[in-house]
C-alpha cells in the first residue's frame, strides 16, 4: 500500500565540532601565541511541507534521522565547517508529537513553511579565545555542545472542508467520482477504498475539498476493518455527509447510523458535533423516497446537529445540486 499516515522517527541534531589547542609556529617566532580555531556548528532538523506529497512513505523505511556534526577547529584560528542543516519534507496536513507525552509539537498546516524541529549542537571554542593577559599561552579549548535527540511521531491529518461517513458500499467513492476530478476507485464490494481521496469541488467562485475514506463497520473503533484508521482525515473538516444505502441487506437504516455513529464517537466525540448532513443515496432505485426519508428521521440522535436528510443519486446526480446548494451556503 503506498499511503502512509503515522510513523515514528528518531531524530538527532548534529553535534558542534571541538575547539582546538594550537599554537602558532614559525620561523623566527619563537613564542607564537594561541590559534586554536572554534568547532563549527552542528546541523539542525528542520521540517519543511511540501505540497506536491501527500503520505509519509517517505518514512516507512527511514527510522532515524541524523543531521551531521560540525567539524573540530584547526590551528591558524580556522575554525571547523559547520554542517548543513538537515530539511525533512512532510506533507501538509503532518503533525509532529512528541513520542512520550504525545504532545503536539508542530501542525505542518501551510504549504511550503519551514519549522526549526531541533537546534544544531554549537561549536567549541579554540584556545584563542582564551588567551588573557596573565595567561598567554592557555591549553583550554572547550568540546562542542550535544545536538538535541527527540523521538517524535508524525501523523497526517488530511486538510477538507467535508466529509463522507457511510458503511462500505454505500457510494462514497461514486458520489466524489460523479462531482469531482478525483479518481477513486468504485466497487460493488466493500472496502474498495483503502485510502483517503480527496477531490476539489467548484461551486461558483468558491472551491471545497471532499474527503472519501474507507468505509466503517461496526467494531472499527476496535480495530477491525479500515476505517477507524481514517477518521483522522476527516478530522479538520468542518461538515460531513452520513451517506445511508438502502440496499444494505445487513443493516437497516437504523443500524447504520447506530454503527456510523458509534464508531465516530468511540474515535473523537468531536466529531459528531460538526454540521452533519444526512444522504440517502442510490435514490435512482428507490420508489418510495418520502417514506424512508421520514423513516430515517427517526432514527437521528437528538444530539447531532443535523442540517437536512436528503436523497440524492451518485449515479444519476439526481438530489446533487440542492444538497450542494444547502451544503456550500452553509460552508460560506
Ligand atoms: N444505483 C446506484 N448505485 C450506486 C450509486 N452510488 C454507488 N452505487 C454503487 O454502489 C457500489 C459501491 O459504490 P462505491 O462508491 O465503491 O461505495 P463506497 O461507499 O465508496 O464503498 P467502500 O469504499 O467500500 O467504503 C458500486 O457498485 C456503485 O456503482 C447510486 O447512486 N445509484
Ligand atoms: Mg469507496
Amino acid at each position: 500500500m503506498n499511503f502512509i499516515d503515522e510513523s515514528v522517527l528518531e531524530i538527532k541534531a548534529g553535534d558542534g565540532g571541538s575547539g582546538c589547542i594550537s599554537f602558532r609556529r614559525e620561523k623566527y617566532i619563537p613564542k607564537g601565541g594561541p590559534d586554536g580555531g572554534n568547532g563549527g556548528k552542528g546541523g539542525s532538523i528542520i521540517f519543511r511541507t511540501d505540497p506536491s506529497l501527500n503520505t509519509l512513505l517517505d518514512f516507512q523505511n527511514k527510522k532515524i534521522i541524523h543531521a551531521k556534526n560540525g567539524l573540530s577547529g584547526q590551528g591558524r584560528n580556522k575554525s571547523g565547517t559547520s554542517a548543513k542543516d538537515l530539511i525533512i519534507n512532510v506533507p501538509v496536513g503532518t503533525m509532529i508529537f512528541d513520542y512520550h507525552s504525545n504532545t503536539l509539537i508542530y501542525d505542518c498546516a501551510s504549504p511550503n513553511v519551514e519549522y526549526l524541529l531541533i537546534e544544531g549542537g554549537k561549536g567549541g571554542m579554540g584556545n584563542s579565545n582564551f588567551k588573557t593577559s596573565t595567561n598567554q599561552a592557555p591549553r583550554k579549548s572547550t568540546t562542542g555542545e550535544k545536538g538535541s535527540a527527540l523521538k517524535i511521531r508524525l501523523e497526517l491529518r488530511s486538510f477538507a472542508d467535508i466529509g463522507l461517513v457511510g458503511l462500505p458500499n454505500a457510494g462514497k467513492s461514486t458520489f466524489l467520482d460523479a462531482v469531482s476530478s478525483a479518481k477513486p476507485k468504485i466497487g460493488d464490494y466493500p472496502f474498495t477504498t483503502i485510502k483517503p481521496n480527496l477531490g476539489t469541488i467548484k461551486y461558483f467562485d468558491k472551491s471545497f475539498v471532499f474527503a472519501d475514506i474507507p468505509g466503517l463497520i461496526e467494531g472499527a473503533s476496535q480495530g477491525t476493518g479500515l476505517g477507524i484508521k481514517f477518521l483522522k482525515h476527516i478530522s479538520r473538516t468542518k461538515a460531513l455527509l452520513i451517506f445511508l444505502d438502502p440496499h444494505n441487506t445487513e443493516y437497516d437504516f437504523e443500524n447504520q447510523l447506530k454503527v456510523l455513529i458509534n464508531e465516530m464517537r468511540h474515535f473523537d466525540s468531536k466529531l459528531l458535533q460538526k454540521d452533519i448532513w444526512i444522504v440517502l443515496n442510490k435514490i435512482d432505485t428507490v420508489d418510495n423516497l418520502d417514506e424512508n426519508l421520514t423513516a430515517i428521521d427517526k432514527y437521528i440522535p437528538s444530539e447531532l446537529k443535523i442540517h437536512q436528510i436528503r436523497g440524492i443519486s451518485s449515479i444519476s446526480k439526481q438530489g446533487v445540486k440542492e444538497l450542494f446548494d444547502e451544503l456550500f451556503k452553509k460552508l460560506t
